[in-house]
């Protein structure tokens, strides 16, 4: 918005305006003015003020042009995007991993034993309405959990979908309390088809049809502390696709859970390194996590460029494999080695 119009004006056309003080006074407030609805009130106030004569016939057009321009600024509707909500969540730590599945199988439940996050937890559906993400520790590193809305054949909202095709991996939480575990199942695997979302286990292939999102996925049964939860455990492992296995556990009675953090920091094919600086002690406590077959250089590349361009060699250290080995650049990494970067 272009302050002092009237000095600006008679300078631009050399011609004697008139202004009065009191018009001065007015164009001051201009600068403080915070909503278009108090500019346009104060430009309908400085348009009065201006003597009407030839010398202030710009200026009243620009003033005129400026009110015109805030208030049809005011009558657009605001834009609404058509895909609603975006609920985007920045990825943290070394994965991230959704939590799906039908209504109370206890995914706020479980991320609520799991991370320090406190999620409402209720015996009643979609006590969830918006994705909550939070970090839980797995040994030295952190993993990013989201707990999600439940999905039901008639519910599922776009950035629902589109939160689970951006994950790193999918964990399906399944409620053990229910008899047929096949009607469950299937017409959330439906759904999710129907958003062009498909769930395989962690060791198949990708496929490279390009018209499906897949993603690796880990089957997990809660609620084993439940009366006949065995049976409708068998009954949920004949109703999987072959390669996917269970995982049962129980949220309320702490069991299973660290087996659990196991296998969700194993699908998400990551590995931890320990950056060793020469003559120093080890880190343990804040690894780098690299993709599974990183190479030296991949780990020189995350601890600085000037690391990338400068290398030289590394020595290497594992448990039971190298105690200070000179290694290359392209020597591929494994979970847990303690590397010397040397430049
Ligand atoms: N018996 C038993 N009940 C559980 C277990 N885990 C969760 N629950 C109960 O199941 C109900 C649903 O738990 P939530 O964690 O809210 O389930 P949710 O999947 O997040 O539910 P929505 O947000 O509605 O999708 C609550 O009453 C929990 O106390 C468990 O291991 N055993
Ligand atoms: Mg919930």
């Amino acid at each position: 918005m272009r302050l002092y119009l009237a000095i600006i004006e008679q300078k631009e056309f050399q011609m004697p305006a008139n202004l009065t003080p009191q018009y001065f006074e007015a164009e001051k407030k201009l600068k403080t003015a915070k909503s278009p609805q108090e500019k346009t009130q104060i430009l309908e106030e400085l348009l009065s003020l201006v003597p009407k004569h030839k010398g202030t016939e710009k200026l009243q057009a620009l003033l005129k042009t400026k009110i015109a321009k805030l208030k049809s600024a005011a009558q657009k509707k605001p834009t609404i995007s058509k895909q609603g909500p975006t609920h985007h969540i920045d990825k943290a730590g070394a994965g991230q991993i959704v939590l799906i599945g039908p209504p109370n199988s206890g995914k706020s439940s479980l991320i609520k034993s799991l991370t320090n996050a406190n999620p409402e937890v209720g015996n009643y559906p979609f006590t969830t309405r918006v994705p909550y993400p939070a970090m839980m520790l797995f040994e030295n590193t952190q993993i990013q959990l989201i707990d999600t809305p439940p999905i039901t054949p008639d519910y599922m909202e776009i950035w629902h979908s589109e939160l689970i095709k951006g994950a790193d991996r999918i964990l399906l939480l399944l409620d053990l309390s229910c008899q047929n575990q096949a009607e469950i199942l299937y017409p959330l695997l439906d759904k999710l088809k129907e958003k062009k979302i498909e769930l395989i286990p962690d060791d198949q292939t990708i496929p490279s049809e390009a018209h499906l999102f897949y993603k690796i996925a880990l089957i997990v049964a809660n609620k084993t502390d439940l009366p006949l939860t065995e049976k409708n455990l068998n009954s949920l492992k004949n109703a999987l696709k072959p390669g996917f296995s269970v995982i049962p556990i129980s949220v309320s009675h702490g069991k299973g859970l660290e087996g659990l953090k196991k296998k969700m920091f194993s699908i998400l094919h990551v590995i931890r390194v320990y950056s060793k600086v020469p003559g120093k002690k080890v880190g343990f406590e804040d690894p780098f996590t690299l993709k599974k077959g990183s190479s030296v250089m991949g780990l020189a590349k995350a601890v600085h460029k000037d690391f990338a361009q400068k290398l030289k060699f590394a020595r290497i250290w594992s448990e039971n494999k190298y105690q200070g080995q000179k290694v290359n650049r392209d020597h591929i990494l494994e979970d847990e080695d303690i590397i010397e970067l040397h430049i």
